[in-house]
């Protein structure tokens, strides 16, 4: 196979050159290929056979044990002018990027097939979704990417109609720490990344292009690349609203998207448009519009259960990778709180001992095709996405956040989203545990100067007066026995509900220097064990710990020097003295 694209016939040609493979396959993304790709990693043990008899067409890859998290030291966005990354990135010039990944990939892929994938984001016939190519010496790469993203021919076939793509080469390296690197060269659409296998770092579709790279094009061009998930919420009535919510990695983002209404919630369903990224546009009546630019789950497994998630459980029941989990004596795969059968085996491939820690990786995923999943919306293949209710922002803190609350108006919910801050997770090397800012749930992932974003965040207030409300909420508040205050998971349909009514008007609220928050009463507990006392506990408003809060917001704000946006700034020393 090849192409009538010159700038991709040539650019294959270049890093041939470059990288000097045994041989070139370019994907088709057929179901045929899928199968032989999995063979010959069978046959090379880069994948294993699971049970096929209880999880047909499932396999475990197992990670060099230095390479199973996104590595955020090792991130950079490379452009001309230092100032347009912003401190929220690791920046590197250019040419010295360059020079460095040359050399990195001169003959890396000596005695290695180099996979050809070109893919698209987004529906395929959308006019907001964008293709890429991916260049990569892992098999691994090639068949994760075809459950990720719409990958092969009709990806071809579309770029080869555009004359535009994002270019990403990937190659794996010796898979050593010291030698790894994901690069990012937003003015030239292109993306180098070396040394890891892993999901984030490899996948080059998903953070790198539909965040990254996107998040840049998208300020360019007046849209909003996202770390969202987007959920469609039908109620008994058959009244549907959609929320797009922006939580860090591994906080529950695709629990929310797959979300099972409680019991005592008959008649209402749940079906997920997308569980990671969203891309938001303006539609021609000022509404923001969403799609979800991939075409599969990513998830976390640690913690996947039939109560948890039951539609993540049954959807990684067959026709699914997984990395990093420990399996049972049976091969059946396993993982902390599967509540079904016990590991004899761990992440790495010793025999399970609990003093070695969990059997499964805490940031151990599953790869599965969003078709699998039993609540999947077919709007999430709908060219013109979705249109947007709500926009809601949180993350994991124990202390201070109330369960929800609203923003004022467009601009303070600006604020609500840039002062957000999270505990961390497994999902990236580093402590766990710590709360660190992590604006928008997009620290990790925005491509450009955090200023110039929240500049972009705001623009749109001028642009529309149709757009959705923002929210925050916290599911995870504990009291100082470290237990949980809100049971969660499902459970966090009452308060979808009750930001669905604040959207449609239907039940007033209590305003607070933060923002709007619910009467407790129009927070529907019926069938909850949850008495008075804890229900105000998670909506109060602890005046001085806030004060603390926003002042912290402040001193964040200043690391972006003159760059801020005056109005972000006139919106913190609002709240902050509303706050007294
Ligand atoms: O590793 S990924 O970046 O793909 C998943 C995540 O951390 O959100
Ligand atoms: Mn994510």
């Amino acid at each position: 196979m090849t192409t009538q694209n010159e700038a991709l016939r040539q650019w294959i040609e270049e890093v041939t050159n470059l990288t000097t493979p045994e041989s070139v396959y370019w994907c088709d993304g057929s179901e045929e290929e899928y199968q032989r790709l999995i063979q010959e990693m069978l046959g090379t043990e880069t994948l294993l056979e699971l049970n096929q008899n209880t999880y047909p067409n499932c396999f475990l890859h197992r990670s060099d044990p230095t390479d199973v998290a996104r590595v955020e030291h090792l991130t950079f966005v490379c452009t001309e002018n230092r100032d347009d990354v912003g401190p929220n990135n690791h920046w590197m010039n250019p040419a010295e990027a360059h020079e460095k990944m040359t050399a990195l990939y001169a003959g890396c892929m000596k005695g290695r097939t180099m996979y050809v994938i070109p893919y698209c984001m987004g529906p395929i016939n959308s006019p907001y979704a964008r293709c890429g190519v991916e260049i990569t010496d892992s098999p691994y790469v090639a068949v994760n990417m075809r459950h990720m993203t719409r990958m092969g021919k009709d990806a071809l076939a579309r770029i080869e109609r555009e004359g535009q793509f994002v270019k990403g080469l990937h190659s794996i390296g010796e898979l050593d720490p010291e030698r790894r690197f994901i690069m990012h060269f937003p003015e030239e659409l292109l993306i180098q990344s070396y040394g890891s296998g892993y999901g984030g770092n490899a996948l080059l579709g998903k953070k790198c292009h539909a965040l990254r790279i996107a998040s840049w094009q998208a300020r360019q061009e007046g849209w909003l690349a996202e770390h969202m998930l987007i959920v469609e919420i039908e109620s008994p009535e058959g009244e549907k609203h959609y929320i797009a919510a922006a939580f860090p990695s591994a906080c529950g983002k695709t629990n929310l998207a797959m979300l099972i209404p409680p019991d005592s919630h008959k008649g209402w369903k749940i079906r997920t448009i997308g569980d990671d990224i969203a891309w938001l546009h303006l539609d021609a009546t000022g509404r923001l519009r969403a799609i979800n630019p991939e075409s599969g789950y990513f998830g976390v497994v640690p913690g996947t259960n039939e109560k948890t998630n039951k539609n993540a459980y049954d959807s990684i029941s067959h026709d699914t990778i997984f990395t990093n989990v420990g399996t049972t004596s049976e091969n059946e795969p396993w993982w902390e709180d599967k509540k079904n059968g016990e590991p004899s085996t761990d992440w790495k491939g010793n025999p399970y001992n609990p003093e070695n820690g969990p059997a499964a990786h805490p940031n151990s995923r599953f790869t599965v095709s969003a078709s699998q999943n039993p609540c999947y919306s077919p709007l999430a293949e709908d060219p013109a996405g979705v249109p947007i209710s709500a926009i809601v922002f949180g993350g994991r803190r124990r202390e201070l956040a109330p369960l929800v609350y609203q923003s004022k108006n467009w601009k303070h919910g600006v604020l609500v989203g840039a002062g957000c801050a999270s505990e961390t997770t497994a999902a990236a090397t580093g402590d766990v545990g710590v709360v660190r800012r992590d604006p928008m749930a997009m620290k990790p992932f925005c491509g450009y100067n955090f200023a110039d974003y929240w500049s972009h965040w705001l623009s749109f207030a001028e642009k529309s007066d149709n757009l959705p409300l923002i929210f925050h909420v916290n599911w995870f508040r504990q009291d100082s026995n470290d237990k949980f205050l809100w049971p969660g998971f499902g459970d966090n349909l009452r308060v979808l509900r009750w930001i669905i009514d604040r959207c449609e008007n239907r039940v007033d609220a209590r305003e607070t220097a933060i923002g709007y928050l619910p009467n407790p009463s129009d927070i529907d507990t019926a069938g909850l064990d949850i008495d008075s006392a804890t229900m105000d506990n998670l909506l109060h408003v602890d005046t001085d710990q806030w004060r603390e809060e926003i002042t912290t917001v402040g001193s964040y704000f200043d690391e972006y020097g003159d760059r801020l946006p005056g109005e972000l700034r006139a919106q913190q020393q609002k709240v902050l003295s509303a706050l007294g």
